[in-house]
Formats: C-alpha cells, sequence, structure tokens
C-alpha cells in the first residue's frame, strides 16, 4: 500500500520504544499513514522509570517543524510532550507559519512511573493559549484535573471537567476515564454540540505505558485521512485498546502495547 496520508508528531523521544514520538512513528505507520517529526526532548527511559531528560533548543525545534512541513505539508499535526513555556511559544509560532487546521494535543504531563514531563509555568500556557489553537485536547483524568482545577472521580465529574476545559477554548475534548476505579473504560468526547460515552472493555494489565501517546497518534491519523473528529476517537480508542490487549509483555515495569495490531506482513516479507 501507499500512505493514505502525512502527519506531523511534535512530540519528545522515550529510548524504550513504547510512548513518546516512537509510539507516535509506530501508530502512524501501522495505520497506513506517512510520518514526520519534530523532537522536543530526549528521555532516557525503560519501563521501570526515566532517568533524564534533555531539551531540544526551542529553535531547532521551530526549525524542524517549518523547515519539514514546507516540503511535505502535513494533513494533521499531533503534539505531545512540550516540558517549557519557551517550547509552547516555538510551536505556537510555527503552527501558525504552516497553516495545517487539523491539530490533536495530548497534554502530556507525567510519564508512567510519575516523572514530571512539563513545568507549571508551561501548564498556564497551554491552558490559556494553546488549547485554542487544536481541534482536540486528550487529557487523561490526572492532567484534566490539573487543567481544571478540579477533582474526578466519576463520569458526572468527567463531564463537568470536560465542560471547563470548553470554557477554556478547547474546540473539542476527548476525556479518557482510563483512570477511575471502574470495570469498564468511559471515555467522554464532546464539544459545544453534543456529548459521546465511548464503553469498552478494561483490560487488567499493568503494560500500559504509551497508551496516551498511541491514542491520540492514531486519532491525528484517523483524522488526517478525512474522518471526523468523533469517528477518528471512536477508531482510536478501539485500536489502542486491541494494541493493550495483545501487548508483548516486555521489560520488568510498565511494559509497551502491541502498536502492530492493526497490520500483517505481506507475504513475500515473511
Ligand atoms: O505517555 C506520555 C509520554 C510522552 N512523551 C514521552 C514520554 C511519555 C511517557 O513516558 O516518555 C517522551
Amino acid at each position: 500500500m501507499k500512505p493514505k496520508s502525512k502527519v506531523l508528531i511534535i512530540a519528545g523521544s522515550d529510548s524504550s520504544g513504547g510512548a513518546g514520538i516512537q509510539a507516535d512513528i509506530k501508530t502512524v505507520t501501522a495505520l497506513g499513514s506517512y510520518a514526520m517529526t519534530a523532537l522536543t526532548a530526549v528521555t532516557s527511559q525503560n519501563t521501570t522509570g526515566l532517568i533524564s531528560i534533555a531539551k531540544i533548543p526551542d529553535k531547532e525545534i521551530s526549525k524542524q517543524i517549518e523547515f519539514t512541513s514546507k516540503d511535505i505539508k502535513p494533513d494533521a499535526i499531533k503534539i505531545g510532550m512540550l516540558h517549557s513555556v519557551g517550547v509552547i511559544n516555538s510551536v505556537l509560532k510555527s503552527l501558525n507559519k504552516i497553516r495545517t487546521n487539523k491539530i490533536v494535543l495530548d497534554p502530556v504531563m507525567v510519564a508512567k512511573g510519575g516523572a514530571k514531563l512539563i513545568d507549571s509555568s508551561s501548564i498556564k500556557i497551554l491552558k490559556t493559549k494553546l488549547i485554542k489553537r487544536v481541534n482536540l485536547i486528550t487529557p487523561n483524568i490526572l492532567e484534566a484535573e490539573i487543567l481544571t482545577k478540579t477533582k474526578i472521580k466519576n463520569l458526572e465529574d468527567m463531564v463537568y471537567a470536560a465542560n471547563i476545559l470548553l470554557k477554556l477554548g478547547a474546540k473539542n475534548v476527548l476525556l479518557k476515564g482510563g483512570h477511575l476505579d471502574s470495570k469498564i473504560m468511559q471515555d467522554i468526547f464532546l464539544n459545544k454540540n453534543e456529548i459521546s460515552i465511548f464503553k469498552n472493555r478494561k483490560i487488567n494489565t499493568k503494560n500500559t505505558h504509551g497508551t496516551g501517546c498511541t491514542l491520540s497518534s492514531a486519532i491525528a491519523t484517523y483524522y488526517s485521512c478525512g474522518k471526523t473528529l468523533k469517528k477518528s476517537c471512536e477508531m482510536a480508542i478501539k485500536y489502542v485498546n486491541h494494541a493493550i490487549g495483545t501487548g508483548p509483555k516486555y521489560g520488568k515495569g510498565h511494559g509497551p502495547i502491541n502498536h502492530l495490531n492493526s497490520i500483517s506482513i505481506n507475504k513475500k516479507f515473511r
């Protein structure tokens, strides 16, 4: 097959390959599209935790976004780890220059093991500026609690918090309920006109490293191919659910999910 569309990923590297830009590239590829990248940081980690973060200079991030997109125009953009105010400002400036208008933001804040991936002043500018510039924001419970300064214990709290995100200027919100203590997964998609709740079987496993990165990249890929945001969320959730269910069980800690669950290898390459 030939790639169906082109997706630009703005995110950090996870050396263990399960999350970050590695998860993003695998996802975009496994769903049949062409991945381009602008790297924001390099993390050293394995499934048991993170030991260091090296930051890429703001100017280099802008150059990657602008020079790459000038030549091959992305159909959609996925944004992940943005660790500082400088990075967010550079990304905002570059987004205005390249004019791709399908943007999905995963407001990455902490890694699975608890390491902080963003500083507090960045959270403020994410909330006041970046949120308005993107088409969809995909917080998990913890991220939504931080962004809305609320406590989320159930579905009702999720709807309340998601509405605050709309008031902050978000156009569409996918609030992921996976961290709630319940037997089914409930994710809420909403905008000013509609609300949908996606319900799925919750898979009991510790191997969920990179689910947020994978989900937002899958959404960006479906969206880049012309599906609606709501449909893109629904299909991306299904892809991640299958990826969790068929995880390869690598490493001693929180292992990766199976990005390959959507593909089979052509006979001539086996
Ligand atoms: O899952 C959030 C995330 C995003 N980006 C990078 C990460 C992680 C989690 O580990 O390493 C680079």
